[in-house]
């Protein structure tokens, strides 16, 4: 199975014609603005800047492909979406959050696995409940309750417990829940054998 050590930037895709047509597998990260999202690809994937900071608001959104595997032959795909939840986009409110990410997102094939970013002092919210009932209900997913290190260990597990249960109700399939911290480096290995066997 291909690492996330191999990581490096593919394409930008900005309209769904755009997108890889050979069919090579693919997981995507999902998150709200702020998240965390951008910091938890770099630290996969061990490289500083992969994901860059792209959260302004009314900026054209697209889907950042990284491709996996040795070098000039790719085997999988990484894919940064858009973050939501700035209220200043009326369009991510609208049926799909974002025409192009919404599609991807519900009807890409090549879609294994989806990894959902929320910042561990906010755990789920409105906008990432949409988003979960958005994803068709068999796709695997992993939550990473990112910034864990903004509580102590005792809160922490406490809203491991609240969200787990909130999952369950949300979905009946295949959904994994880790604390995770860039800062602290917790959850990295746990997440990354997640993302490598969808990709297996
Ligand atoms: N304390 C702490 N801060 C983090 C962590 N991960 C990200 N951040 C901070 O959260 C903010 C948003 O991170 P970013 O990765 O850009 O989020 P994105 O908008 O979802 O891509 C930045 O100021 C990061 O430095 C973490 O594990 N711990
Ligand atoms: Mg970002």
């Amino acid at each position: 199975m291909p690492s996330l050590l191999s990581a490096r930037f593919h394409t930008t895709v900005a309209q769904s014609r755009q997108l890889p047509r050979e069919g090579l597998p693919e997981v995507a990260v999902v998150g709200r603005s702020n998240s965390g999202k951008s910091s938890v690809i770099n630290l996969l994937c061990n490289r500083r800047r992969l994901a860059f900071s792209s959260s302004t608001p009314g900026r054209t959104q697209a889907l950042n492909f990284f491709a996996l595997g040795p070098p000039d032959t790719a085997q999988a795909y990484l894919v940064d979406t858009p973050g939501y939840g700035y209220a200043v986009a009326p369009q991510e409110l609208r049926g799909g959050w974002d025409a192009l990410a919404g599609h991807y997102l519900r009807d890409r094939a090549e879609l294994r696995a989806v990894v959902l970013t929320v910042d561990i002092r906010r755990s789920l919210t409105a906008l990432d409940r949409r988003m979960l009932e958005w994803l068709a209900p068999e796709l695997p997913l992993l939550v990473l309750l990112t910034k864990a290190d903004k509580l102590v260990s005792s809160k922490r597990q406490t809203v491991v417990r609240e969200t787990a249960a909130a999952l369950a109700e949300l979905r009946a399939h295949d959904t994994s829940l880790i604390a995770f911290s860039t800062l602290k480096k917790i959850g990295v290995d746990e997440a990354t054998r997640w993302i490598e066997r969808q990709l297996g």
